[in-house]
């Protein structure tokens, strides 16, 4: 009797002791900082394989206390609701277009303006110097704190299910999705097309049942997330570069310790570098892919284009629109548009 009582409480304490080491021991090995990472591309996406490969470096460099959970396209929501989720801290980390982001910070579009970088190499002078460091302090006036290398989208081009573009009448009334943006809407409307705001998650349902006719995208994005299933045509109309500039709730950025930040930031940038040369090398390789897979190509001469945009009064409505600094640091970088 004494015997077995005495069995039974040694077990019972060792199992009280269970109870409490078990927890302990777990919490030691988990993250002390979960925090989410939301984008809208697919994981075959440069930018997801290179997320992915930072997220693990971060880790080990932090000795497990930080966790990056990566939400690829559009899992949590749509650009738009991702863009409010960020500010309210719903998620910690986000890549926006600075198109899209200029519903909340204007001058953040200033990037995609119509047919002014010519090269990637003025692209990255200008957002890896002081046309960047310009739009990363306005974002920071609208308390989102923008990593200093801004990730590659790339020049963009114009798929139809209709028929290629050849001239600036080919837009004539097309009905072209673009991305939630006052730039895109202004653009297309200035070569008379007749341009749809959807966001991407909807794209490809938007092309397959026909509500709209065509949209625009870098090959990376056309190939990754398979549009030539549902498009015909590819015009390589190098009409705009885009860019994703990753993001980061201040509250949830600010509540980590310098070290972390640091391994974070420095992570980020990093595989940042490694996403623009993958993203670079698809977008100059893929159409040989594509072909393959059913798209027909062409590759317009953009003088009419530009043309069209200058006589319709788009790029001195715009010049009046961002202001005389941010203007004057763009044609700084790419010579005179208006
Ligand atoms: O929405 C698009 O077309 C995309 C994926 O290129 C952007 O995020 C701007």
């Amino acid at each position: 009797m004494r015997l077995s009582r005495r069995r039974l409480l040694g077990s019972s304490v060792s199992i009280a002791a269970g109870l409490i080491t078990a927890p302990f021991v777990a919490r030691a090995q988990q993250a002390q900082w979960s925090y989410k990472y939301a984008n809208n591309l697919p994981e075959t996406h440069p930018m997801n394989i290179r997320a992915r490969e930072m997220a693990a470096a971060i880790k080990e460099q932090t000795g497990g206390r930080f966790d990056l959970q990566i939400f690829p396209s559009s899992q949590l929501g749509s650009d738009t609701d991702t863009l409010s989720q960020i500010r309210s801290g719903g998620v910690e980390f986000f890549t926006l277009s600075g198109l899209i982001l200029s519903t909340l910070v204007p001058a953040a579009s200033i990037n995609g303006m119509g047919f002014a970088f010519p090269d990637y190499d003025s692209v990255w002078k200008a957002m890896d110097g002081e046309l960047g460091a310009y739009v990363r302090a306005q974002i920071a006036k609208a308390n989102l704190i923008a990593m200093d290398k801004i990730w590659d989208n790339g020049f963009r081009q114009t798929t139809t299910s209709t028929k290629p573009i050849t001239t600036p009448d080919d837009f004539r009334g097309m009905k072209l999705r673009v991305p939630v943006s006052p730039l895109w809407t202004s653009m297309f409307k200035a070569l008379d097309a007749a341009p749809a705001s959807i966001n991407f998650n909807e794209v490809y349902s938007a092309l397959q049942t026909k509500i709209v006719d065509g949209q625009e995208n870098p090959l990376a994005i056309i190939s990754t997330a398979k549009l030539y299933e549902v498009q015909k045509y590819c015009s390589l109309t190098n009409h705009m570069w885009d860019g994703f500039w990753f993001l980061a709730n201040q509250r949830a950025w600010e509540a980590l310790p310098d070290d972390v930040r640091g391994i974070v930031a420095a992570n980020i940038n990093a595989a940042g570098m490694k996403e623009r040369e993958d993203v670079a090398k698809l977008n100059a390789t893929l159409q040989q892919d594509l072909s393959a897979k059913g798209l027909v190509f062409n590759k317009p001469d953009p003088t009419p284009f530009r043309d069209k945009l200058r006589a319709a009064g788009f790029y001195t409505d715009w010049k009046n629109k961002y202001g005389q600094e941010a203007w004057g640091l763009l044609e700084k970088a790419v010579g005179k548009l208006a």
